[in-house]
C-alpha cells in the first residue's frame, strides 16, 4: 500500500540527494557532504528560533555564557554556524553571507570547490513576533582550478548548481532544487531528519494572489503599479486577486510556490534597485522559481541572466506563476 510504504519507508534529504547524485558517475559524495553541512545549519536555527521567545522571557539555561555577556542575536549567531558548518565541511572555497560585508575565503586547508551564497537567517524583523522566518542558500561551483577569486560568485543566477530555503514556521521546512525539479522535505523533530514531503513542487501556472508591500506605492515606477491595479481592478472580467504579504521573503515565496500567484519587490523612487540582494534573495529564488515552472523577471530582463558585479548589489524582482508574470513582462515591455 502506497500510503504506508511512505511511513515506513523514510526518503531523507540525504537518501534523496544521493540518489540524485548517483546518476553522475564523476559523483564522489562532495554535494552531499556540503549539502549535510547546509542541513545541519537549518536544524541549529530552527531549534535556536523555536527556544527565542522562550529564552527572552525566562532566560533558558544556557543562553547567557559565564561572564555574563549578552545574548547573542539570532541572525548572529546563525550566521556563525552557518559560516563554521560550511568550512568544517572541507568543501567550500567562498563563503558570501548576507551578515557578512566580506566574502569569507577558506583557507587552503580546509579548501573544496564549491562557493555558498546565504542568508542565515531573512526577515529577521519577523523574530520577535514569532512569524516564519528562513534561511536562503545558492551553490555554485568554481568556475576552474585556479586561485579562487570573487569572479567565482560574481556569476549568473543560472550558473547555480542548487538553490534552497529552509522555513522555520510552523513546521520546519527545507525546499531544495539542484537544478531537477524542486522538492520539499520536512523536519521530524523526533527523528531530527528531513523527509521528504512534497516530491515534484510545480508552481501552478496562474495563481489569485499578488505579493507585495503596497506601503511603497507612491514611490512606484508606472508599469508596477499598473500591474497592481490590474490585480485589484481587473479590466478583462476576471476576478480580482487577493493580497498577501508577511514580509518574510521566504514565507512569500513559499506560499507562492505552493499556491501561486506573484511575489514583487520592485523598484522604487527611493530605492531604484528595490531591496532584495541578487546572489542570496533574487537568484536562489528564482532558481526554485523556474524549477518549479514559474518565471522571474527583474524588470529588465530574466532574473537568472543578470550578472552581480557585487557581493551585495540588489535587484527590483517579480517572480512566480508563469501566467502573472508573463502580465508584468508585458507592462514593462510596453514601457519600451
Ligand atoms: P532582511 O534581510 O533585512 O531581513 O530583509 C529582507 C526582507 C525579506 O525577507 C522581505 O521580503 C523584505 O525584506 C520585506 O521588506 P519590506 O519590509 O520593505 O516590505
Ligand atoms: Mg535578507
Amino acid at each position: 500500500h502506497a500510503a504506508d510504504a511512505h511511513r515506513t519507508d523514510l526518503m531523507t534529504i540525504t537518501r534523496f540527494v544521493l540518489n540524485e547524485q548517483s546518476k553522475y558517475p564523476e559523483s564522489r559524495g562532495d554535494f552531499t557532504i556540503l549539502l549535510n553541512h547546509i542541513v545541519l545549519g537549518c536544524k541549529f536555527v530552527c531549534s535556536a528560533v523555536n527556544k527565542a521567545g522562550l529564552a527572552k522571557l525566562i532566560g533558558l539555561a544556557g543562553e547567557t555564557n559565564v561572564q555574563g555577556e549578552e545574548q547573542k542575536k539570532l541572525d548572529v549567531l546563525s550566521n556563525e554556524v552557518f559560516v563554521k558548518a560550511l568550512v568544517s565541511s572541507g568543501r567550500t572555497c567562498i563563503l558570501v553571507s548576507e551578515e557578512d560585508e566580506e566574502a569569507t575565503f577558506v583557507d587552503p586547508s580546509k579548501r573544496g570547490r564549491y562557493c555558498v551564497v546565504f542568508d542565515p537567517l531573512d526577515g529577521s524583523s519577523n523574530i520577535d513576533c514569532g512569524v516564519s522566518i528562513g534561511t536562503i542558500f545558492g551553490i555554485y561551483m568554481m568556475k576552474d582550478n585556479r586561485e579562487p577569486t570573487l569572479d567565482d560568485v560574481l556569476q549568473p543566477g543560472k550558473q547555480m548548481l542548487a538553490a534552497g530555503y529552509c522555513m522555520y514556521g510552523s513546521s520546519c521546512t527545507l525546499v531544495l532544487s539542484t537544478g531537477e525539479g524542486v522538492n520539499g522535505f520536512t523536519l521530524d523533530p523526533s527523528l531530527g531528519e528531513f523527509i521528504l514531503t512534497h516530491p515534484d513542487i510545480k508552481i501552478p501556472k496562474k495563481g489569485k494572489i499578488y505579493s507585495v508591500n503596497e506601503g511603497n506605492a507612491k514611490n512606484w515606477d508606472g508599469p508596477t503599479a499598473k500591474y497592481v491595479e490590474k490585480c485589484k481592478f481587473p479590466k478583462d472580467g476576471s476576478s480580482s486577486k487577493s493580497l498577501r504579504y508577511i514580509g518574510s521573503m521566504v514565507a512569500d515565496v513559499h506560499r507562492t510556490l505552493l499556491y501561486g500567484g506573484i511575489f514583487l519587490y520592485p523598484a522604487d523612487k527611493k530605492s531604484p534597485s528595490g531591496k532584495l540582494r541578487v546572489l542570496y534573495e533574487v537568484f536562489p529564488m528564482s532558481f526554485l522559481m523556474e524549477q518549479a515552472g514559474g518565471q522571474a523577471f527583474t524588470g529588465k530582463q530574466r532574473a537568472l541572466d543578470l550578472v552581480p558585479t557585487k557581493i551585495h548589489e540588489r535587484s527590483p524582482i517579480f517572480l512566480g506563476s508563469f501566467d502573472d508574470v508573463e502580465d508584468i513582462k508585458a507592462l514593462y515591455a510596453a514601457e519600451g
